[in-house]
């Protein structure tokens, strides 16, 4: 899977969910998602990373999580307040816009789905919809946006 991360940082709520937890790097280590970082003009070298702490360097802008299958993985955020000064501005945020060169992050990681299929809830635990009651309406609500749900075919 790759996730482009267009957005810019918020601290997480709890620690806890700075662990990349259930997913695979390209290098083949458990635990870990393989970043890159582009500052609006290069793209950095892989980085895999297993550990955020958002609070120490704000890194993290929204975490994708499967608690079914305990899959967690900080969605990492470029981290100068330059980098997060001149963040995309207009959706979407890829191909022939011209915000497409804002800085973002490159996140790619692998996982396995069960055998026996099901479906799957996934979430951002980041409280960002931002002008909502407690950050918990608009996207964090709306299917497709932070939230959704993952068929798996057995
Ligand atoms: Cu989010």
């Amino acid at each position: 899977m790759t996730i482009l991360g267009y957005d810019g940082c918020t601290p997480l709520r709890n620690p806890a969910l700075g662990q990349v937890t259930g997913v695979t790097g390209a290098n083949g280590l458990k635990n870990v998602e393989d970043v890159q970082f582009f500052d609006g003009s290069k793209l950095s070298a892989v980085t895999p990373i297993s550990t955020f702490d958002s609070w120490g360097n704000c890194s993290v802008q929204h975490t994708f999580a499967i608690p079914g299958l305990g899959i967690n993985v900080p969605v990492a955020s470029v981290t100068t307040y330059k980098e997060n000064s001149a963040l995309c501005g207009t959706s979407p945020c890829t191909a022939a816009n011209a915000d497409a060169n804002s800085p973002h992050t490159v996140i790619t990681f692998s996982f396995k789905t069960p055998a026996t299929g099901g479906t799957f809830h996934w979430q951002c635990f980041v409280p960002c919809g931002l002008g909502y009651l407690d950050g918990n309406g608009g996207p964090m609500g709306t299917p497709g946006y932070m939230v959704g749900q993952m068929e798996v075919q057995a």
